[in-house]
């Protein structure tokens, strides 16, 4: 599904980037291929005003209206706390010709997928959003272009890896205000990894599995076996009472907007699955992407490994951005670094099994590459776990001298 999913040929994109007040006619559009779930396009206009289009994937975020309440009460939230310039700083929803910042498209007789609780996830091939007839169906935004910022797939420097996650620590505690009620949860039950291995569970059981690809991930398969006792330490902690916020939940490197000129951590991005969960998410996924220096799309999982310097660079700026955290979050945070990885190989592995049908690939193995990364990942996070626990625990002390 998402890897298949039809793609709008490009006046479509320029027609439908035009139903936003940018500024000036559409012109150029460039196809951003970085993200797995959504379709994304830098367009150019006459003006030279630049914007980002995206076009939510409703086979993974089923109700997209709801989702883009998230995003403008975020969005508009964070405007209040940055105050009216800090225009890089966050980012900034562009009203479309509805007076709305989104615009659905239908055509023909075809409807959109219909709004429901279901997962994406579980969504078989060919359900969700109907006829495709111009090829651009679909939920649609705009975001204005913060110019001058670079992006990194993997973490160059512990300084680098400080200030991302110091961002996403004042990311949290800026939406620590939100007036109630809670986000919409876009994505249901999104990091509870128990129901994780369980669509594991489910997928391995049929037949549709197919044999090759059974065969292909018998040490994958094997190794999510192994590690499964992890799955419900973080729902346990829950249970005793960690405290709810709202949290980012993709809190990847790549989701971080870096000045071009001096290098500091601007604006936090990608706000489709923020909504209430545990601080211990969002830092387990830091771990995953910024605390080594491997790219989560290497072919080869030989030599992944937790980098200690980028770890504690990690600890050290989120602990300095997240000051709020009570000691009980703060204890989890090593959990959340093992569980966020595990789960992450669990999803790859479930969706190697299932044919690709969620996370984009180019090539065939890549999800079971993915997975390879993440498990070697999560073996040395567990080699070195009482190491991890006494940075985090040194953290305060050392979040000023990196
Ligand atoms: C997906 O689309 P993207 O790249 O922002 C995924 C995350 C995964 C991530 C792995 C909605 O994010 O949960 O951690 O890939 N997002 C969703 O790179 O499933
Ligand atoms: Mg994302």
């Amino acid at each position: 599904m998402t890897a298949k999913r039809p793609r709008p040929e490009p006046e479509r994109v320029l027609r439908t980037a035009a139903r936003f007040q940018l500024g000036g006619e559409p012109t150029a559009a460039l196809e951003l291929r970085s993200g797995h779930i959504n379709d994304s396009y830098v367009i150019t206009s006459r003006d030279g005003r630049r914007g980002l289009l995206q076009r939510i994937n409703e086979r993974v975020f089923a109700n997209p209206r709801r989702l883009m309440e998230n995003v403008e009460r975020i969005t508009r939230h964070l405007a209040e706390r940055l105050g009216p310039g800090n225009r890089r700083r966050r980012l900034t929803l562009i009203p479309a010709d509805t007076g709305r910042p989104w615009i659905e498209i239908k055509s023909g007789r075809g409807q959109s997928a219909s709004p429901g609780s279901g997962r994406g996830k579980s969504a078989s091939p060919g359900s969700g959003r109907k006829k495709d007839g111009n090829g651009a169906d679909g939920w649609w935004r705009m975001y204005e272009l913060i110019e001058d910022v670079t992006t990194q797939i993997t973490a160059s420097s512990a300084a680098q890896v400080f200030r991302a996650a110091q961002a996403f620590g004042h990311f949290q505690g800026m939406l620590a205000d939100l007036p109630p009620p809670p986000l919409f949860e876009t994505i249901p039950r999104f990091h509870d990894t128990v129901s994780r291995f369980e669509a594991l569970d489910r997928v391995l059981a049929a037949k549709a599995a197919g044999a090759v690809r059974g065969k292909q991930a018998q040490a994958e398969v094997q190794a999510a076996a192994t590690h499964r006792g992890l799955a419900d330490r973080l729902i346990k902690a829950a249970a005793r009472g960690l405290p709810q916020r709202t949290v980012h939940n993709d809190c990847k490197i790549s989701n971080v907007l870096f000045d071009r000129q001096n290098g500091e951590a601007l604006c936090v991005v990608d706000l489709d699955t923020a909504m209430p969960g545990l601080a211990a998410f969002d830092f387990g996924d830091m771990a995953r992407s910024m605390a080594h220096r491997t790219d989560e799309d290497a072919r080869d999982p030989e030599g992944v490994e937790v980098d200690l310097e980028l770890f504690g660079a990690l600890a050290s700026g989120y602990l300095d951005g997240a000051r709020f955290l009570t000691p009980d979050e703060r204890q989890s945070l090593v959990d959340g670094a093992l569980v966020l990885t595990l789960e992450q190989a669990v999803r790859f592995l479930t969706d190697y099994l299932e044919g690709d049908v969620y996370f984009r690939v180019e090539r065939p193995e890549q999800n079971l590459e993915r997975c390879r990364v993440q498990f070697a990942l999560l073996e040395s996070l567990l080699d070195r776990e009482a190491d991890l626990r006494r940075i985090v625990a040194q953290g305060e002390n050392s979040a000023a001298s990196v």
